[in-house]
């Protein structure tokens, strides 16, 4: 099969092992393992201890990859899914805690990549980048930038909810009040791209990616969305796409390879999901969607992705006629925030519905968001194959419209699709079909859900807001096999890496793993 001759020194051979692997890794191997890289001088044939080399080669980069390579939001491809093994079924504040170290608020997730985990936070006006060290919990560096603005934020969200995104070289961090800031894996500043300012009522959240040497970030607000893709060592823009019609959105991307041929950035938005060419930007596929705010990250299953959003088929926002009728006191046919502030439902989302910041609520604004979630959604299944524009309607494979969470993104794990949403109800969906398999409640945990569900070595972990961790045994028919308790208010989808679980509670990472 390999007929190219190929020059493979030994010194070559050791070289690459050296960077693609640290020490520790190296030093997993027998010497009479690594006696077997000599072989003689020059060009070489296929033979067997060649065999051997790149065997190891590659067995030692993914001893690498499963050692830590938790890099964005929701890990690989934003999967949710770690391939490695060792994880903890049972694990508190004093059971299996591998360390634990304090860290200033923030709801972005933690990422690990190698030796190192990496947050965002904020405190006043500083907007703060930290590295741990993932072994011990030991401080390594923090750095701030200052908010260049103040953008407001629902109370459900905070300056630093966007997570960071990860690789070898060191951290690319995204602040709605500043931009983005990479700083290089001691700390210094690499470059920074101003962004902004944002016109999201609940601030921004969707975090930024790296794929290969591109750093892509989607920014979808009221006054302008976009997509933009920045050099990884430079942060010089590769290109930058529009999104026109897009509304305010919180989700991530992820990049679908479903042949070798092209890398599409896939984007869900508050109403349409959207496929754009990694390298050039430009915009291949697009199916319109509703939601109530597009959140989470697709997913790719073979050559079909997975979106999963809530909205409605009939408005869940009353008539403005008779809001009017309700609140409108003094008759001028708008509604002032005084007026208005006291509805239940739609009193304290006032800032979002006034599009024009004028203070008052007038019929076109009104109906704009009562259209706003009403279209196709729920969990859905799309076939995109070679399409361009506008998806057929025969490109859904099957939608579902039950049990859909409005935060969590779904999980697709092993064969088996999972949804977490409020109260604790967990559904597991036949992928192929979108029958569902089983849904049921994870009895000690029935509370609210932000953060993702996350899978690895046949268990999927569920964390609640209230700080409770649903440990379930994964499979169609889940069993619940824990539920911890962490004691501590949890946002932020919990990383996963090398039997290791990191918690990021209000003011803590924690890292649970069996002690080994
Ligand atoms: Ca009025
Ligand atoms: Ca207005």
């Amino acid at each position: 099969m390999l007929k190219t001759k190929i020059q493979f020194s030994e010194q070559t051979a050791v070289k690459v092992l050296r960077q693609l692997c640290p020490d520790s890794a190296l030093s997993r191997f027998p010497k009479s393992a690594a006696n077997q890289f000599t072989y003689q001088e020059g060009p070489i044939s296929m033979n067997r201890s060649f065999v051997f080399v790149v065997s190891c080669l590659l067995l030692i980069v993914n001893v690498g990859r499963a050692d830590a390579q938790w890099a964005r939001f929701r890990g690989p491809n934003g999967s949710g899914v770690d391939a490695s093994v060792g994880y903890p079924v049972e694990f508190s504040p004093t059971t299996n805690v591998a360390w634990k170290t304090p860290v200033p608020y923030g709801q972005s997730s933690p990422v690990v990549v190698g030796t190192r985990l990496y947050g965002t936070a904020s405190e006043g006006d500083r907007l703060i980048t930290f590295c741990l060290d993932a072994r011990s919990g030991r401080k390594l560096w923090r750095r701030e930038v200052r908010r260049e603005r103040v953008q407001g934020a629902y109370k459900a969200n905070d300056p630093a909810s966007p997570t960071p995104a990860a690789d070898e070289s060191g951290v690319v961090a995204f602040f709605a009040e500043f931009g983005l800031v990479s700083y290089n894996n001691d700390g210094q500043v690499r470059w920074t791209s101003r962004l902004g300012p944002f016109k999201n009522f609940y601030g921004m959240a969707g975090s930024p990616i790296i794929d290969g040497s591109t750093v892509v970030l989607v920014c979808d607000h009221d006054a302008g969305s976009f997509v933009i893709a920045l050099d990884r060592s430079t942060g010089r823009q590769r290109w930058k796409t529009a999104r026109p019609g897009m509304i305010i959105g919180w989700s991530t991307p992820m990049v679908f390879r479903p042949d070798a041929t092209h890398a599409d950035l896939i984007v869900l938005g508050s109403n349409r999901l959207d496929a754009y060419d990694l390298a050039s930007g430009a915009q291949r596929w697009w199916l319109p969607v509703a939601s109530g705010g597009a959140m989470g990250t697709p997913l790719a299953h073979g050559d079909t992705l997975m979106i999963s959003t809530l909205g409605s088929n009939e408005p869940s926002m009353p008539t403005f006629a008779a809001v009017l009728a309700q609140y409108d006191k003094n008759k001028d046919g708008r509604l002032s925030l005084e007026e208005f502030r006291a509805d239940a439902d739609f009193g304290e989302h006032f800032g979002w519905i006034d599009e024009n910041d004028d203070k008052f609520i007038v019929a076109q604004e009104w109906n704009k968001t009562r259209a706003y979630d009403v279209g196709e959604w729920g969990a859905i299944a799309v076939r995109p194959g070679n399409a361009r524009g506008q998806l057929e309607p025969g490109a859904i494979r099957w939608r579902l419209q039950k049990n859909i969470p409005y935060i969590p993104a779904p999980l697709l794990y092993r064969g088996v699709y999972y949804m977490v949403k409020t109260g604790g109800i967990i559904t597991s969906i036949d992928p192929a079909t979108g029958r569902i398999l089983k849904q049921g409640r994870s009895p000690g945990a029935l509370g609210e859900y932000y953060a993702s569900p996350v899978a690895a070595d046949g268990k999927v972990y569920l964390a609640s807001t209230e700080g409770k961790i649903t440990v379930l045994k994964a499979g169609a028919e889940w069993e619940v096999l824990a539920v911890n308790e962490i004691g501590d208010e949890i946002n932020a989808t919990p990383a996963l890496g090398n039997g290791r679980v990191y918690v990021r509670t209000r003011g803590t990472v924690y890292c649970f793993g069996t002690s080994r």
